[in-house]
Parts: structure tokens; C-alpha cells; sequence
């Protein structure tokens, strides 16, 4: 046995001792091991059978009604040094964590199984991908693990080659929101998570691995791991641009990364390739650009919203093999949830007769997990070891006013501006209040696990003269009128700005130069056969001034937490373009390129 797998048995001792468990599960991740945990919690009620003539192979799991969403106030980043951790993240130093964490694990899996389950993030064989085993006694986590990571024999050959992985230890517990905590040691690589079985807080791989302690790790190895989409747009000429795009949780990640071309685009050529719908790992490449790869196998999405409009890719890959969290249902067992049609559903999330006095059918942060492989627009380049090449990297918030549909950055530090002063209203994915206007920098607000002031010096520090780094825009599909109405219709016409972006990359189009950056001229947008009318298009592209002078004003007082951490570089940036806000006089158009 070599010394990483001595290692990784000595740990599940460890954990085994500390917690008790009834029996110990190595997980395989073959199918039959999957098919029957799915069987073994359908007999246990922990999931309910779908209708299997329209759904075959469904399944629906409903949570505990207190465990419906991430919990930011209890998630903790344990490092030595209180500032690594940052004003941006609750802080616990790791002595009194750990003890936290051992009284509440003590014991906590008597009468359960203990799984162990070995996992890869990335394809297995990428030099960008890593490796981590997450120790839990939840059935439910493991089944989602399956389908959203490279799990069991193939990840524990990797981490036998790697010599390390991340360190994952998870117990459902009693549930007891007094009782939950999601722990991070990126000091030791290690996550312990305790008292939900929510995804984000239980599918240790996904955002506690791939997000908090992978950010950690490429700070210090060189690259980035971020809260962004990977989708792959084809011109009509048969070139594909690969745009890697950051939005707050439940703004539309997944259905950009899975967009259908309006019907004139899709005849004049276009198409999209989906490589993944919320995380993406990127490294610069030796021809100085940046690859990604996508650290997820699977989706692991909002359900309310998905409809034949908004995301018909979407649609065609759950009707099988797919586990639902928290949706309803119908009369004859069909996974149901606002937004998806027409149909009044019989059973609420909660498995109670439907009754709208008591609010929405299925949870508004009701989920759909399924393998990425089901995805009709899934990217045949996202098994690619060397990952796709970025050519674009959009921020983008749900913002009712202020941000127009689209802007570029003029160079790498403004994108990185643009990035740190994202703001989004907040929604259903984490709990708490819904529509409060937050400060959400790269949308990693939730899942930095250091200090953003270092995070933002990081970013900063891929601007080399050898670099060929990707262009930076801000996108809004949210604006509205002061009539309450989106102003953008949205969804697939999204691509019509992406086409922008993407004539941007090959400088071959022109762009407006305004004091916050560039923006397309109305005329050079593709709205064809788009009923968008000239005044909503002329606000949607519109620079409110005094309000720019508002929010750059606010946000130097969001960055005084960071102190003299804060990079000099990103206040001079600031300070550039307060500056040419205050001299502009009007917009004059820029060249190409
Ligand atoms: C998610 C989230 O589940 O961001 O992706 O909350
Ligand atoms: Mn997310």
C-alpha cells in the first residue's frame, strides 16, 4: 500500500473511531453500487419513486423543512491568522473549531454506515483537476457525489499518484440548526461539516471543496478557481469562443451555460456547447492564455424557473436518471416546480396537498441533480485534460437599475474592478432575506476562502507582460423600467450580447468608450427579429452618472474593510474612473481591437 492510501485508511480509522458508525462503506462508484443506495433509500422512504413511464429512473428526495439552502452564518473559514480569513468570511480560530467539531462528532454515527467516498474533481486524467474523500453517513450525499463528481476506484488510483487529497468529513446529524456548522481548514485542506444534508453544504466537493479550499490552493499554486459557468459559443463560421462567466447563486448560471440560440441565430449557424453551469478551475496555459476545465460531472440546479422558454436543454436532460430535491409533484407523479408548465401540482415540496395559501408549489430553491453527460449541449471538450482556452470572462449581478446590458473593461485591472464591485440582489440559494442588494465580488462572496483583499491582489497578479489574458465584461439581464418590467427579454437573446462579446475578442467591432467602460453602439447589436423597443434598448444601454458617482462612492467604503490589505492597484482603478466619470463630457466611439 503506498503512503497516500496508508494515509487515507489511518484517517477513516480515525473518523470511525471519533464517530461510531454501525459499518464502513468504501464506495466503488459502479453502477450497481449506485443502483442499489437509490433502492435502499426508496425502501427506507429518504426518496420517493417518480412516475417512471414519463420520469424512469427519477427519484425525489424532500429535506428536512429547516434544511433548504445554504447557511452563510455558520460557515466558517478556520486559519490561523484571523485576517487570511478576511472581513468577507465568519471567522473560527482551528483549535476551538476542531474541538466544536469533535464534541459534536463524537458518537454522532452509532446505528449508521459510514461511507467512504473517494473523488476526483476534474477529468481524471487533467494536470488541473484535484482530489479529495468525503467521509459521511448520509446515503442521499453520496448518490448526489455520484453524479456530480469522478467518484470512487478511478479517484482513489488518482489520489494514490497524487500523494494528497483534500480531507472531507461529513454527519448529518440531528438537523438541528443549532446544531450545523460547515467548518473549513484550508490551512490543512481539510472541510468538516456537520447537521445538514443540504448540497451546498454536504456535497463537500462542490462548493466547500472546489470553491473555499480550492481558492486557497491556486493562490498558492498560480491559478484560480471560481464561481463561474464554462459555455462555448460557435459562430456561423464554425469557431468556437469558450467565455467563462461569474453570476450569485440562482441568477441564470445554468441556463446561459445551456442556452438555445434564437430561432434566426440557430438558422444563421450559431450554437452553444455547454462545459459546465457553476464552477470553473483555470490555470494559464504555456501560449500564456487561460484554460479551465469544469471540476464537476453533473448539474446541480434550481429547478423553479427551468421551462421550455428558459432552458428547453435543461428540460430534455431530467425527464430520466435524475434525483429531485424539494420539488412537487403531480397527480400521477411527475416532478413539478413553478415555471415548468401549466399543470396544478397535487403534493407541495413537503408532500402535503398543494395549497397556494401556503406558498409556492416546490421550494424556491428546489433542486435537480443529474449527470452532465444527459445535457443535450453538453461540450464534447469538457473531458479535455488541458481544459477549453477563455476568450471572454463575464460579471454578472441581478441589478434592477444602475448597470447597463453590457460593458467591457478597457484592460485587465478595470475587469478586475468590475469583478470586485459586482452587486447582486440577493435570492432563494442561501437563507435569508431575498432581494436585498449585497456586494457579491466574482460572485464568490459566499465561497472565497481567504481574505478578498488577497483574492483581489491575486487576480491582479495574472496581468504578466507574456500573458494573453481574456477580455473582461459586465453583463445585466435584470434591468428593469420604472415600470416593474424586464427590459431584456432574457434567456436565449442572450446570445445576441454574447455575439457582441464575441466580435469584441476578435476585434472585429467597434465599441463606445464611456468613463466605466466600453459599450456596444445600440445599431451594433443583432436584434433581429427582436420587439424590443427603442427606448428600453436606449435604457438598457443609458449611463446614469450621478448614480455611478453613488456607487463608486459606496464601494470605497465597502473596500475601507479590507484596510492596507486592500491592493493599491484596485483603489488607483477606483479612483480612474471616478476621475473620468467627473471630466466626461460625452461619449466619443473607440476604435477596434
Ligand atoms: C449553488 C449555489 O448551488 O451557488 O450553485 O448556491
Ligand atoms: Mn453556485
Amino acid at each position: 500500500m503506498t503512503s497516500t492510501l496508508a494515509a487515507l485508511n489511518q484517517w477513516v480509522d480515525e473518523m470511525a473511531r471519533l464517530t461510531q458508525p454501525m459499518r464502513i462503506h468504501w464506495c466503488d462508484g459502479s453502477p450497481a453500487e449506485y443502483a442499489a443506495l437509490l433502492a435502499q433509500m426508496l425502501t427506507r422512504g429518504e426518496l420517493h419513486a417518480l412516475n417512471a413511464q414519463t420520469h424512469p429512473g427519477c427519484t425525489l428526495h424532500r429535506s428536512h423543512p429547516g434544511d433548504v439552502a445554504r447557511v452563510e452564518h455558520l460557515t466558517y473559514i478556520c486559519t490561523r491568522a484571523r485576517d487570511d480569513a478576511g472581513p468577507n468570511n465568519p471567522w473560527m480560530a482551528p483549535q476551538e473549531a476542531h474541538a466544536r467539531m469533535d464534541a459534536l462528532f463524537a458518537g454522532c454515527m452509532r446505528g449508521r454506515t459510514l461511507y467512504v467516498v473517494p473523488y476526483c474533481m476534474g477529468p481524471i486524467d487533467s494536470p488541473l483537476a484535484r482530489c479529495g474523500v468525503e467521509i459521511t453517513d448520509n446515503a442521499y450525499v453520496v448518490a448526489n457525489m455520484r453524479l456530480m463528481t469522478r467518484m470512487g476506484a478511478p479517484a482513489l488510483a488518482r489520489i494514490e499518484r497524487d500523494g494528497y487529497f483534500v480531507r472531507g468529513l461529513h454527519s448529518t446529524g440531528e438537523l438541528d440548526p443549532e446544531r450545523r456548522f460547515i467548518m473549513h481548514f484550508p490551512e490543512e485542506l481539510s472541510i468538516q461539516s456537520y447537521g445538514s444534508g443540504y448540497g451546498g453544504n454536504a456535497l463537500l466537493g462542490k462548493k466547500c471543496h472546489a470553491l473555499r479550499i480550492a481558492s486557497w490552493q491556486a493562490r498558492q499554486e498560480g491559478w484560480l478557481a471560481e464561481h463561474m459557468l464554462i459555455v462555448g459559443i460557435q459562430n456561423p463560421q464554425g469557431q468556437t469562443h469558450y467565455v467563462a462567466a461569474a453570476f450569485p447563486s440562482a441568477c441564470g448560471k445554468t441556463n446561459l451555460s445551456m442556452l438555445v440560440p434564437p430561432e434566426d441565430m440557430r438558422r444563421a449557424g450559431w450554437k452553444v456547447w455547454t462545459v459546465g453551469d457553476d464552477i470553473c478551475w483555470m490555470a494559464p496555459g504555456k501560449d500564456g492564455r487561460l484554460w479551465a476545465i469544469n471540476p464537476e460531472a453533473g448539474f446541480f440546479g434550481v429547478a423553479p424557473g427551468t421551462g421550455a422558454r428558459t432552458n428547453p436543454n435543461a428540460l430534455a436532460m431530467l425527464d430520466h436518471d435524475t434525483i429531485f430535491t424539494n420539488v412537487a409533484t403531480t397527480a400521477d407523479g411527475q416532478p413539478w416546480w413553478e415555471g415548468l408548465d401549466g399543470r396544478v401540482p397535487a403534493l407541495d415540496w413537503q408532500g402535503r396537498p398543494f395549497d397556494p395559501a401556503r406558498g409556492p408549489a416546490a421550494h424556491p430553491n428546489s433542486r435537480f441533480t443529474v449527470s452532465a453527460r444527459q445535457c443535450p449541449s453538453f461540450s464534447p471538450r469538457a473531458e479535455d485534460r488541458q481544459g477549453v482556452p477563455i476568450s471572454a470572462i463575464i460579471f454578472g449581478g441581478r441589478r434592477e437599475a444602475l448597470l447597463p446590458l453590457v460593458f467591457e473593461a478597457r484592460d485587465w485591472a478595470h475587469g478586475v474592478l468590475m469583478g470586485a464591485a459586482m452587486g447582486s440582489e440577493t435570492t432563494a440559494a442561501a437563507s435569508g432575506a431575498v432581494g436585498v442588494l449585497r456586494r457579491d465580488p466574482m460572485a464568490m462572496k459566499p465561497f472565497c476562502g481567504y481574505n478578498f483583499a488577497d483574492y483581489f491582489a491575486h487576480w491582479l497578479s495574472f496581468d504578466q507582460p507574456d500573458a494573453k489574458l481574456p477580455r473582461v465584461f459586465h453583463v445585466n439581464w435584470f434591468r428593469k423600467g420604472s415600470d416593474g418590467r424586464f427590459l431584456w427579454p432574457g434567456f436565449g437573446d442572450n446570445l445576441r450580447v454574447l455575439d457582441w462579446v464575441i466580435r469584441r475578442c476578435e476585434q472585429r467591432m467597434d465599441a463606445v468608450e464611456t468613463p466605466i467602460g466600453l459599450l456596444p453602439d445600440a445599431r451594433d447589436l443583432d436584434l433581429t427579429g427582436l420587439d424590443l423597443a427603442p427606448a428600453d434598448l436606449s435604457e438598457l444601454l443609458h449611463i446614469d452618472r450621478a448614480g455611478w458617482d453613488r456607487e463608486l462612492t459606496q464601494l470605497a467604503e465597502d473596500f475601507a474593510a479590507y484596510g492596507p490589505r486592500l491592493p493599491a492597484r484596485l483603489e488607483h482603478e477606483r479612483r480612474r474612473v471616478l476621475a473620468a466619470l467627473n471630466a466626461s463630457a460625452s461619449p466619443r466611439r473607440a476604435a477596434s481591437g
